[in-house]
């Protein structure tokens, strides 16, 4: 868990959250020391893994290289993070102003409302100990009302913002590998999706992410729809 020295410290999992994160690291070609944090065993609650994310959940960074720690938690303010840094996936917030913006708006609503609410939904319908039919249907009903926002703002665009592949798409379309393979049964009624998934799975990095959910058998426990 200790972070090493001049590396970029990665600690993640096999979880929605981090699959983004993984693919954005690849195409910036950054070396990664990955630390694998074990969040079905509570490791994420160790005292050593508190001092790299108080919040305690994966994904989060230590950033050793450049002769200073950087720590960073939060998917989408990593992300931020990273590409600040390298000036790629983020328009120039004063020479594209307009781009820039549109693309932090996108980063936020996922990692504010898009995410989040899936996560709920999955935890009430694949995980809950008890049957709770109230939260299974507002949490079905709150990520199709997302899945229709996503699929009117993609009726016109291939990306989702600045008509250039953004970090606003990285986390969106990881968790799009979900919807597609059984996590919602309706990935159909969804065309705009469908057509912006089916683009972006062309692109290596993000197929390899695609093979690493898929071998990670995450389907095997088929949701029970209200
Ligand atoms: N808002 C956080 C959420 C991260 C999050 O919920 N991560 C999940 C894995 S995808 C986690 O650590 N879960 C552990 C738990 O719920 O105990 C982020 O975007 O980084």
């Amino acid at each position: 868990m200790e972070p090493i020295n001049n590396k970029l410290n990665l600690y993640s999992n096999n979880t929605p959250s981090t699959h983004g994160l993984h693919i954005l690291l690849d195409s910036l070609g950054i070396d990664v020391q990955y630390h694998k944090v074990n969040i079905w065993v509570g490791e994420h609650y160790s005292e050593d893994y508190k001092k790299i994310n108080p919040n305690c959940r994966v994904p989060a960074i230590v950033d050793n290289r450049d002769g200073q720690t950087i720590g960073v938690f939060e998917t989408g303010a990593i992300m931020q993070y990273l590409t600040e840094k390298s000036g790629k996936y983020l328009p120039d917030r004063i020479s594209r102003s307009k781009d820039h913006w549109e693309t932090i708006q996108w980063l936020y609503w996922f990692n504010s409302s898009f995410a989040p609410q899936q996560t709920e939904f999955g935890y009430y319908h694949y995980f809950a100990p008890k049957d709770i039919p109230d939260a299974k249907e507002r949490s079905h009903n709150e990520v199709v009302r997302l899945y229709k926002v996503l699929n009117d703002h993609l009726a016109t665009r291939q990306f989702m913002a600045a008509n250039e592949l953004t970090i606003a798409d990285f986390g969106i379309f990881t968790w799009l590998i979900y919807l597609k393979y059984g996590f919602l049964p309706s990935y159909n009624d969804f065309p705009n999706i469908v057509r912006y998934y089916e683009s972006l799975e062309k692109l290596p990095l993000f197929k390899k992410e695609v093979d690493v959910v898929l071998a990670s058998n995450f389907n095997n426990t088929k949701p029970k729809f209200v």
